[in-house]
């Protein structure tokens, strides 16, 4: 079959599977990605995801990840919300999970999307294919704007003329030689909104993040004590951050998503920090399963709860951190002393004794020596 004709037949199964847009590149489309990529490493942008130092080679560039591939084929799902995805902000005592988050995971839905187009290419080319949704070392962004589905934003994420910043990402590798798409052209302008709305300062500069201090990192990704200058930062956000999306003006012309697969679950888009701060991890597991959330695990997750509860300005969740400060996991007592130490000050004078006199872990100790002024040496 003709490339041309080939790839009409690919775009058109990729329309009928949902995606809202599939366009192709040339294996050799990405040239500045290795140093861009070897550049953001160097300066720790990656903070603890050392599996962004593995196989960089293969990263930045597709034709080191298989030889045999000439073609890209990039595509990208709406998940456009109908509502502002900010309002919840406002609401202190619930919790803010971001968009993409609040579904069924996005890499389980279109991965098997693209197989069904992948294979429609495999079967009617002759050809040999390979489908990827943050499953290998690929670089989505670079190569999605090398195949003209949008560029990448100041946020460094890729936004789309028609879809805003609220395009899901996957790639199909082929042997086939496929015409290429025109790539995308900047169209950030002068405009700074989702480098300004940062709370905790995650762009040392346009088009660069830091995962060190972005909020979707901290919660989703850091597997550590989350360090205490960035605490107020995350306000009520308990899993990922859409703020820099959200204030994207590409947005305005976005139709709220229509694949059903991605439907946004009922009940996850205001829960009560109260409610989730009693989860154990059967709950846990329940609450958020087939969801993003559920890969955190429990003791993560409580981490970013008991952030949300001392930021939360409401003295009436003080009781749900002092329930954690004998929990188990070392990062939710230390996160449940410092919330209640915000919330009810005089409460955590008197459980502070108790607490540190039983307490073996450095990192939670400090939290409550940090308040009860007792001196380092004082175990
Ligand atoms: C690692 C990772 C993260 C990390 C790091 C984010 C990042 N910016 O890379 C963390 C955990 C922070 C993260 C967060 C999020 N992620 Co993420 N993440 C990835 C992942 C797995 C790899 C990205 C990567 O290669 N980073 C490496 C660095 C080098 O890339 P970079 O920041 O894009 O750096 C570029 C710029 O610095 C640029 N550059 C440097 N100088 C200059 C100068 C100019 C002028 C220009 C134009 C560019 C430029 O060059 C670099 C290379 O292109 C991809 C999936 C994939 N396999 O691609 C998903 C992915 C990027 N994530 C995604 C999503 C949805 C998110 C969140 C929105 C989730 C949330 N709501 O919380 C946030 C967004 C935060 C943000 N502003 O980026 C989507 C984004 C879709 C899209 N439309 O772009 C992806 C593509 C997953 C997917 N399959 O859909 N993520």
């Amino acid at each position: 079959m003709k490339a041309e004709r080939l790839k009409r037949a690919v775009v058109a199964r990729a329309v009928a599977e949902g995606f809202s847009v599939a366009r192709t590149a040339s294996v050799d489309a990405i040239p500045e990605a290795p140093a861009r990529l070897a550049a953001w490493l160097a300066e720790g942008h990656h903070g603890d995801m050392g599996w962004m130092e593995e196989r960089t080679d293969q990263r930045a560039d597709p034709r080191k990840l298989w030889a045999q591939a000439k073609s890209v084929i990039m595509l990208g799902m709406s998940y456009a919300p109908d509502s502002d995805p900010l309002a919840i902000l406002a609401q202190t005592d619930k919790a803010a999970i971001s968009l993409y988050a609040r579904r069924r995971d996005y890499h389980d839905v279109i991965k098997g999307k693209l197989k069904s187009v992948a294979g429609l290419l495999a079967a009617q080319g002759g050809v040999d294919v390979k489908v990827f949704v943050d499953t290998a070392p690929v670089m989505e962004k670079p190569l999605a704007q090398a195949a003209g589905l949008g560029w990448q934003g100041k946020h460094s994420v890729l936004v789309s003329r028609e879809h805003g910043s609220w395009l899901f990402l996957g790639a199909i590798y082929t042997t086939a030689e496929l015409p290429p798409d025109a790539p995308e052209t900047d169209h950030c302008g002068s405009c700074t909104r989702c480098l300004d709305i940062c709370p905790t300062d995650a762009f040392p500069a346009p088009y660069q993040l830091d995962s060190r201090r972005c909020i979707a990192y901290l919660t989703i990704e850091h597997p550590g004590h989350i360090d205490e200058s960035l605490r107020a930062g995350i306000g009520n956000r308990v899993f990922g951050c859409d703020d820099c999306l959200a204030v994207c003006p590409w947005n305005k012309f976005a139709q709220a998503a229509q694949e059903t697969r991605l439907a946004l679950r009922d009940g996850l888009d205001a829960l009560p920090l109260a409610d989730l701060a009693r989860l154990d991890d059967p709950a846990f597991r329940a609450l958020f399963a087939g969801t993003p959330v559920k890969r955190t695990g429990r003791d993560r997750f409580i981490r970013n709860v008991l952030i949300a509860i001392g930021n939360s300005a409401r003295p009436e969740l003080a009781e749900s951190a002092a329930a954690l400060v004998s929990d188990p996991s070392p990062l939710v007592r230390a996160m449940a002393a410092w919330a209640l130490i915000r919330l009810a000050p005089a409460r955590a004078l008197v459980l502070a004794p108790a607490a540190l006199a039983a307490e073996n872990d450095a990192d939670v100790r400090r939290e409550w020596r940090a308040f009860a002024a007792e001196p380092e040496n004082a175990s």
